[in-house]
């Protein structure tokens, strides 16, 4: 696809249920009061469409008897945002979908899955996502997510009507860990996924982490997905988010990430997650979290 006339579809998800504190549910908002369709219209791209997913914060029954808590909200907010998700893509859009806590990504996933036959995934996080129900110690499905999208949880894609085939681990690149649980670790050993931590991202510097991973997720896809987790950066630079963990990402390290990705052309879709304005100071985060979403749409400094 050329730069010029690429049209974006907004996908704003207001969920904050799945999440360790309340708050991202307001992230969609913020993001554009901070300013994101003004920074859309400077690259020269055109936004398609902007919808909004139809989300309940208000928890219907506390009675559940799943580990995974509010499973059941998670599972219809899935289906609602795989179904504008696979709506995008088929409308030749770029979706840039807008969390909400990161559970959101089950839908993203899902509905890419639907439309890519083997797609890439670029997860930028302190945090893995790859506990399941059994597993997680938390209970929150937002460490979920890529359990859900591998076909490891009993919560998977069967359940989401319109889902493609499970991700391929050995398509999925970890950027920016540094706060994982036992049976996550396991996991990534078991399935052999591959993981630049902080402590690889200070080894090798991120402009190779970044080679290395797109050798890895654009080899054999027919799409490369950003799932951005604010919290892979550090908490001086992004303070608005449910679960800061210290040590993480500064603010060049993520710009040059997105900017990289960005000049190979083959980015196919992003969601930006996590973003807590009751934690942030003077919509600093989501501001931020605006900058980086342009970095990967093409935004150059000359
Ligand atoms: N691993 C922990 C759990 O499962 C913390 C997960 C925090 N997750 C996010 N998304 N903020 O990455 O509860
Ligand atoms: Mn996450
Ligand atoms: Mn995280």
């Amino acid at each position: 696809k050329s730069e010029e006339g690429r049209q974006v579809a907004i996908i704003k998800v207001p969920f904050g249920l799945a999440g360790a504190r309340g708050g991202a549910e307001l992230g969609p908002d913020e993001l554009i009061t901070a300013g994101l369709r003004r920074e859309i219209a400077r690259l020269g791209l055109t936004v398609q469409r902007e919808v909004r997913v139809d989300c309940t914060n208000m928890p219907a029954s506390s009675t559940e008897k799943s580990r995974g808590k509010y499973l059941s909200e998670v599972r219809q907010v899935s289906e609602r945002v795989c179904r504008e998700v696979s709506n995008a893509v088929t409308g030749g859009a770029f979706p840039l979908v807008l969390g909400g806590d990161h559970s959101i990504a089950i839908g993203t996933l899902a509905g890419l899955s639907a439309n890519y036959s083997k797609l890439g995934v670029i997860w930028f996080d302190a945090h893995a996502d790859l506990n399941t129900e059994e597993h997680s110690l938390s209970g929150n499905v937002h460490g979920m997510g890529l359990a859900v999208a591998m076909g490891h949880s009993s919560f998977n894609f069967s359940q989401i009507p319109g889902a493609g085939s499970f991700i391929d681990p050995s398509k999925v690149v970890y950027i920016g860990l540094r706060d994982l649980d036992d049976y996550e670790k396991l996991q990534i050993r078991t399935l052999g996924i591959k993981s630049y931590t902080m402590h690889d991202i200070d080894r090798l510097g991120i402009e190779q982490v970044i080679k290395q991973a797109l050798s890895i997720v654009g080899e054999g896809t027919d799409g490369i997905h950003i799932s951005f987790d604010m919290d892979c950066l550090d908490p001086r630079e992004a303070p608005g988010v449910g679960t800061p963990v210290p040590g993480g990402l500064n603010y060049r390290e993520a710009h040059f990430a997105l900017e990289l990705l960005a000049s190979t052309n083959r980015i196919t879709s992003m969601e930006l997650v996590e973003v807590n304005p009751l934690f942030d100071q003077n919509r600093h985060t989501a501001r931020l979290g605006v900058e980086l979403i342009a970095s990967l749409l093409g935004k150059r400094i000359l």
